[in-house]
């Protein structure tokens, strides 16, 4: 994951990987003081801007959602499903049936507008997110005005509305006034499918529930050493490697998942990548050491075209995640073949790696896309990286300071910090993470382009997917989203906002787990 910056903080995006990485988002100022969230208006994340009356508004039973005045011609359907799981978010956890006729009309909202002014059907790294929320519309009272810039954002948008619409008063619902321009996206790194083959009402589940916390990037890990869930058309026995008929994506599955959000697919290589030999075993070394990919063998380097054709079809964000991680290279050299061609190369393992990883840069790059690697790649050949590559931290120990000090991109999500999996790190230690820790200079911290929890599948599934990820990747989101100046020093500080949140997250039907086990839990109130 990691941010997307806007102004002069951070910019942070996430990704999902199929196993679960969150991806950042960054903002910028906040109008208000921070106090607003404790003791006013209880968002999450904190917005750029917020202001509020303290007149509050009711929602009405017939509650509507409309697109008046927009250029945006929603052919593809996708707006207009969001607005119906919209509604239902709004009438089944928060509008209660109760009697608004003997009320001041004026204080009833009849619904919501959405305005879109761009006519662009695609969400893309580095389009302008900003939207304004007004509640209510200044020249029609009786309705919340939003105003976004890309159709897919009112996703975003749509769950910070929902995120003001919190007291339940004789069985209505009370919304405050807000301006808030503009705010920024957050990234989850989600789902690792090769480890566990995710459902997709499942997958779909978990994006959803992004959208309330502004996570903006899900990063698909999609294919790893135990399975290759994903249909690819070019090489369609790579399918051999899912661990069943029925646990596979089709290619239309994948559409599905965009569900507006950006993806950033990942296609780990040279190691990580067992399964593909499944389906055709001169993938492998031999059949006794099957991984990392046969580096000899130029077949190799045509299924990694072939897959990247097929990823740039239906993957249209303008990253794809490489891999290149904990590559263990001594099959190379255990392989008679592959010892011969290196021998014949004048190359060693290391340098058969690097060899490895910028062949499959610049497939990626002919097929249009920039790209994201994980560390070991930068720490291992970092100078002979193309030039657009964003590196994704994982190890820690300061590689993000080195990145951007070399003037790449970078992505950050420490292990020790931000890993999901990581059942001890608390919501405090995801909060209290601070992605630009000793990066000083502002052309630098703008190269920390995001930050990104990872979830990765190991160990989750269906059954506690949610509980995982929530609420501690909120926690996150608020760290990227929110200018650094404005975030509360202490974790202490947000407990009671944060709680809250949580508690909105399962009024909306996700199982965000308790802030912490042994503490009575609060009611949303
Ligand atoms: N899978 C892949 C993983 C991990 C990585 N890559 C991983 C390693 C250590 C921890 C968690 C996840 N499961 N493909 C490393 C980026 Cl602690």
């Amino acid at each position: 994951m990691w941010v997307l910056g806007v102004t002069e903080r951070r910019v942070m995006g996430a990704f999902w990987v199929l196993n679960l990485v969150l991806f950042l988002v960054q903002v910028v100022g906040i109008k208000g003081a921070h106090g607003i969230g404790e003791h006013g208006v209880r968002i999450w994340p904190m917005p750029l801007s917020v202001s509020h009356s303290h007149k509050s508004l009711y929602v009405g039973k017939d509650f509507k959602i409309m697109s008046q005045g927009s250029k945006y011609k929603d052919a593809s359907g996708i707006l207009k499903d969001g607005f119906s799981r919209f509604l239902a978010v709004v009438k089944g956890a928060h509008v209660v049936d109760g009697d608004t006729s003997k009320l001041d009309q004026s204080r009833v909202l009849q619904g919501l507008n959405v305005f879109i002014s761009s006519t662009k059907d695609e969400l893309q790294y580095g389009i302008d997110e900003s939207y304004k929320l007004l509640v209510p519309s200044p020249d029609k009272p009786t309705y919340a005005h939003l105003e976004l810039n890309v159709h897919e954002h009112y996703v975003l948008a749509c769950g910070l509305l929902v995120a003001t619409m919190h007291r339940q008063f004789m069985g209505l619902c009370m919304v405050f006034r807000l301006d808030i321009e503009p705010a920024m996206p957050i990234q989850l790194q989600f789902p690792d499918t090769s480890r566990h083959y995710q459902p997709l009402p499942i997958i779909k589940n978990v994006i959803d529930s992004m959208a309330y916390a502004k996570l903006n990037v899900l990063h698909w890990h999609i294919v790893d050493t135990q399975s290759f869930p994903l249909e690819i058309p070019s090489y369609p026995k790579l399918w051999d490697g899912a661990y069943s008929t029925s646990e596979r994506y089709t290619m239309a599955d994948a559409a599905e998942i965009k569900r507006g959000i950006n993806v950033l697919a990942e296609l780990d290589v040279p190691g990580h990548a067992l399964s593909w030999g499944k389906g055709y075993p001169s993938l492998w070394p031999s059949k006794d050491c099957q991984e990392p990919l046969d580096v000899s063998n130029e077949f190799t380097f045509k299924v990694i075209d072939g897959i990247l054709s097929d990823f740039s079809k239906v993957f249209k964000y303008k990253f794809v995640h490489l891999g290149g991680d904990e590559v263990n290279t001594s099959c190379w050299t255990l392989t008679p073949h592959v010892s011969k061609w290196l021998k014949e190369h004048s190359m060693n393992e290391s340098q058969a790696y690097q060899y490895f990883v910028l062949q499959a840069q610049k497939i990626a790059l002919l097929h249009g896309y920039e790209i994201v690697n994980w560390e070991e790649t930068f720490n291992n050949f970092g100078n002979k990286l193309s030039p657009k590559t964003v590196v994704h931290n994982w190890l820690g120990g300061g590689v993000a300071q080195r990145v951007v000090a070399a003037g790449l991109r970078c992505i950050v999500s420490n292990q020790d910090k931000w890993y999901l999996d990581h059942l001890d790190t608390t919501w405090e230690q995801f909060y209290m993470n601070e992605p630009l820790t000793n990066i000083t200079k502002s052309e630098q911290q703008k190269l920390v382009i995001g930050g990104e929890v990872c979830m990765w599948g190991e160990t989750v599934d269906a059954s506690d997917i949610q509980q995982t990820i929530w609420p501690r990747a909120a926690a996150a989101a608020e760290r990227l989203w929110t200018p650094y100046d404005k975030l509360a020093k202490e974790a202490k500080q947000v407990t009671g906002r944060l709680a809250h949140f949580r508690c909105l997250l399962n009024q909306r039907g996700i199982a965000a787990a308790p802030l912490a086990a042994d503490t009575p839990l609060t009611q949303p109130g």
